[in-house]
């Protein structure tokens, strides 16, 4: 009787599984009618042995009554009609959109602002030699200066016969360029730099910045002057404050720093000046018949003045509530 009651229930439940809801009536019948299989057995349970009776009695029951559900399951899908599946009123899902980092966003536009001026785009690696980095923009190993830009030297290769480093800044675009192209150069080099330093607020140990280099006959100071102003006006706004600062860079002279007034004290965007003969020499440019001028700006802390943000450690947090913002 049991091994009948459970072969009984694997064919029903294979047949119910298999079903379309237009079956449910025939089915019910088969297997739950008042001639139907379960219901004889069902009858002969009382003439089993009694040690036998409950245990065959309550699977019997369970199968009668998972019977009832599954069936009533199948019914019941019938009962609605397709149609109502379809609720034109929910809301659709929306795709989330991606967005450009705000930091591609500033760097965009200044790239746009400076084609506007004939400047071209340049690239230079992340990972750089000391000598491009270091020696080539007049900063020899030793040279006190070489404290200004705390480094992430990368272990050396056995046999190496350069130390390679993590780029402090985007200043070795200017060597690579210049050994590669003739005046007039106009460029701009925006990228990833690297610094050894404590970050807070202001200072992170990996930022962006955007260098410029333009190097022609008869330039000078006023025409660095004029580009770094209407960079300024262009990206923050006609009436935002900002000032030339003397300042000291071993590959510029004369040199300055830019700054710019936020949150009510000043904030340093960039350093700049005058590319130094022996930068220009460096990169195979006679200093007697060419002349220019270099900046090197932070695209991080720029970023941050366009859009209000203080604190730079945002823009590398990964956090979508900062970033869905812009
Ligand atoms: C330089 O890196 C020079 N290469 C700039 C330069 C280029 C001068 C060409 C002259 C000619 P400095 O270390 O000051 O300079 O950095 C330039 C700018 O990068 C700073 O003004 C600042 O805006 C940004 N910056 C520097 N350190 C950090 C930092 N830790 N986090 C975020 N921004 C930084």
């Amino acid at each position: 009787m049991e091994d009948k009651l459970k072969q009984l229930w694997l064919t029903a439940q294979a047949e119910i599984a298999a079903a379309s809801p237009a079956d449910g009536e025939t089915l019910r019948t088969k297997y739950l009618g008042r001639k139907s299989e379960l219901n004889q057995l069902l009858g002969d349970i009382p003439k089993l042995p009694s040690a036998e009776r409950a245990a065959v009695g309550e699977l019997g029951n369970h199968i009668k009554a998972e019977l009832t559900r599954r069936l009533e399951e199948l019914v019941s899908r019938q009962a609605k009609p397709a149609d109502d599946l379809f609720d034109p009123t929910i809301p659709g899902l929306t795709q989330r959109l991606g967005r450009l980092h705000p930091l591609t966003q500033t760097t965009d536009q200044l790239i746009e602002l400076f084609q506007g001026l004939g400047f071209s785009v340049a690239e230079g690696p992340e990972v750089e030699t000391e000598d491009y980095n270091f020696n080539l923009l007049n900063i020899p190993a030793n040279h006190p200066a070489r404290d200004a830009w705390d480094t992430f030297w990368i272990k050396p290769d056995k046999g190496a016969k350069e130390r390679a480093l993590l780029r402090t800044h985007t200043s070795p675009v200017q060597i690579r360029y210049m050994q590669d192209h003739r005046p007039p150069i106009r460029i701009i080099a925006p990228g990833r730099t690297f610094r050894y330093e404590a970050e807070n607020a202001t200072h992170s140990a990996v930022f962006y910045q955007l260098e410029g280099l333009l190097i022609d006959r008869g330039i000078t100071v006023a025409h660095l002057k004029a580009v770094i102003d209407l960079m300024v006006k262009g990206l923050l706004g006609e009436g935002v404050k900002s000032r030339l600062r003397p300042s000291f860079f071993p590959f510029t002279e004369p040199s300055f720093e830019v700054d710019v007034w936020f949150k009510g004290h000043w904030l340093e965007l960039m350093g700049c000046g005058m590319v130094h003969p022996t930068v220009l020499a460096n990169g195979g440019i006679d200093a007697n018949e060419f002349s220019g001028f270099a900046f090197g700006l932070g695209l991080d802390r720029i970023a941050m003045l366009k859009y209000g943000i203080d604190d730079i450690r945002l823009f590398l947090s990964g956090k979508l509530d900062f970033l869905e913002e812009f």
